[in-house]
């Protein structure tokens, strides 16, 4: 047993579409548990932090601006093999080739908007959830 904890953000998108009952439903439903959770807006400076690696992207102004958009619902995930599993539902990062069964595939089509965070490696769930959770 590898019982992780991940990050899970509801972009902007999801939560204006009215996604979050949807995204928490395919989380729980595959046996992922929410540990903490809440409705918060991301501001600026937090936005770059935890997007630290893209800094130097062309679309990392774009996705500062996006991520900023509105509000967000962040959660804690637990379980075994959260991080991978997590990911594994979320599809891969453009929505227009992720495959249908995974949230992007099914509910996304633009790549900047494509509706779901999740920490990619250990280290950045530990980094990412300390940024969010203090812990
Ligand atoms: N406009 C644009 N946005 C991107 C691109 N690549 C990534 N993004 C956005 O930046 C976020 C972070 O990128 P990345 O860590 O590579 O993908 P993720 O881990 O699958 O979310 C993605 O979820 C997208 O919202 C790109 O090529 N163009
Ligand atoms: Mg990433």
């Amino acid at each position: 047993m590898t019982v992780e904890s991940t990050l899970l953000i509801v972009k902007p998108d999801g939560v204006r579409r009215g996604l979050v009952g949807e995204i928490l439903r395919r989380a729980e439903s595959k046996g992922l548990r929410i540990a903490e959770m809440r409705l918060t807006t991301i501001d600026r400076e937090l936005a770059q932090e935890h997007y630290g690696e893209h800094r130097d992207k062309a679309f990392f102004a774009e996705l500062v601006d996006f991520i900023t958009s509105g509000p967000v619902v962040v959660a804690r995930l637990e379980g075994e093999n959260a991080i991978d599993v997590w990911r594994t539902l979320m599809g891969p990062t453009d929505p227009r080739g992720a495959p249908p069964g995974t949230i992007r595939g099914d509910l996304g089509l633009v790549i900047t908007e494509n509706i779901v965070h999740g920490s990619d490696s250990p280290e950045s769930a530990e980094r990412e959830l300390k940024l969010f959770f203090g812990s």
